[in-house]
């Protein structure tokens, strides 16, 4: 990424916010996020598909939220990229109730692909002047979920954050994969929204931000949902046919982890060029979940 480029690129995010909102507005939120300690401020959830599809808007948001002083913590899947390196290599896909069932050859190349994605993150924010920090293991201590029917996969049983913590006090943005690793040293294919539910539930941070390709929830239309109160919509939104699985299974989640947070931390899913306008904005982007 060249300088012009990059400079360009963050002042049409600042140009948007300042359309989107007002000078007051922003610098509210400025503060209100500035006074929390670093490990309180926002769990950015950034889905394979963002890193395949829109790797350059993601890195333009991260980057200007270091520039205004805020360390983001970035927990990362690569779910389209596993399936096409694990077609590639012949093996087929299968999934029980929305997990990849991994063997000990996909696993090999589960570790490949997870590194391969988390550096190519780290190296599009270092080319943009930012400071981040490669973590692919040592934070999630996990155990077998369920090895007859899962294979090499993991859930997560402890938070390790010190990686995360000295990365933060150096004032670079942590971005994790989600692998898990069980004491005896395995590693194992942990699931990137339980492993970013896990590590909210530790950090208790005041934004959780999952970036989708979808940038929200989407209606019966294709239309994005611009909030749902889980308290009582659940029941009537999970009853609708076209809530789709992948759907079904982060507002399960969502709902999960809800009831473990403070009633002062919010859950949205939005894209990144729409995450400057989520963060410092009333009106948000993207679905705001609330209880
Ligand atoms: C996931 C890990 C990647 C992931 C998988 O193998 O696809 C399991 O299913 P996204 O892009 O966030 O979906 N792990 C056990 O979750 O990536």
């Amino acid at each position: 990424m060249n300088d012009a480029h990059d400079i360009q690129t963050r002042q049409t995010i600042v140009r948007l916010l300042s359309s989107m909102a007002s000078a007051k507005e922003i610098s509210q939120y400025l503060k209100r996020f500035s006074q929390l300690d670093a490990k309180r401020f926002a769990v950015v959830k950034v889905g394979g598909a963002v890193l395949r599809d829109d790797l350059d808007a993601l890195t333009s948001s991260l980057a200007f939220l270091q520039d205004v002083g805020l360390t983001p913590i970035v927990i990362h899947g690569a779910g389209p990229q596993l399936d096409e390196e694990l077609s590639a290599a012949g093996i087929g896909k299968r999934t029980v109730n929305g997990l990849r069932v991994t063997s000990p050859e996909a696993l090999a190349i589960v570790r490949r692909v997870f590194q391969t994605q988390n550096l190519k993150l780290v190296e599009a924010l270092q080319a943009f002047d930012a400071r981040a920090t490669s973590i692919v293991s040592g934070v999630f201590e996990s155990e077998y979920l369920d090895q007859d029917t899962y294979g090499l996969v993991g859930e997560v049983k402890r938070v390790n954050l010190a990686p995360i913590e000295a990365s933060l006090r150096a004032g670079s943005i942590p971005v994790i994969a989600s692998l898990g690793e069980t004491a005896s040293g395995q590693i194992l294919n942990v699931n990137a929204d339980f492993a970013a539910n896990e590590l909210v539930q530790v950090l208790q941070p005041y934004k959780i931000v999952f970036l989708t390709g979808t940038g929200g929830l989407l209606d019966d239309t294709g239309k994005v949902i611009d909030s749902i109160n889980l308290s009582t919509e659940y029941e009537h939104l999970m009853a609708q046919s076209w809530i789709n699985g992948g759907m079904r299974v982060k507002i399960e989640q969502i709902k999960d982890l809800l009831d473990k947070l403070p009633l002062t931390s919010s859950v949205s899913i939005t894209k990144p060029s729409e995450l400057a306008k989520e963060l410092f904005t009333h009106k948000g982007s993207g679905t705001l979940v609330r209880r």
